[in-house]
């Protein structure tokens, strides 16, 4: 039924704060931070997230006209609270209430998974952090 791809879903729910937490015990929040530690340190700064999700964009855009809009996941509309879920979720970060999400405005939108994830607020998630988050989900 996830036709539209598990990616797209989930950097989806990486942008929306109102409905992660009820998803992510279906699906792995922490899937943006893999392979975003570009520098390799051991770390994922929020600027190696930012630019982990900003490098789904294009994922998410399957029509590939710039922007994410409901257009891009026609089956949603087949499953009401997932349609739903998908106009919470590009409300939040459609800064201009045009229902398209650009990618500006995905660079500008909040990144609660990443708050929740630096638990001691110090602008990085480390390997622990990405642990004690995965573990607090059954993930
Ligand atoms: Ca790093
Ligand atoms: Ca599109
Ligand atoms: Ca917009």
């Amino acid at each position: 039924m996830w036709t539209f791809g598990r990616t797209a879903l989930i950097t989806l729910l990486a942008l929306a704060p109102a409905v992660a937490d009820a998803q992510v015990r279906q699906r792995d929040p922490a899937a943006t931070f893999d392979g975003a530690d570009s520098n390799k340190d051991g770390q994922i700064s929020r600027a190696e997230y930012l630019a982990a999700r900003d490098s789904r964009f294009a994922q998410m855009d399957k029509d590939h006209n710039g922007v994410i809009e409901r257009a891009d996941f026609p089956r949603a509309d087949r499953w009401p609270q997932l349609s739903d879920r998908l106009n919470a979720m590009i409300a939040e970060a459609d800064a201009d209430k045009d229902n398209k999400v650009t990618r500006a405005e995905l660079a500008k939108a909040p990144a609660p998974i990443f708050d929740k994830a630096d638990a001691n607020h110090d602008g990085s998630v480390s390997k622990a952090e990405l642990a004690a988050l995965r573990a607090a989900h059954g993930g």
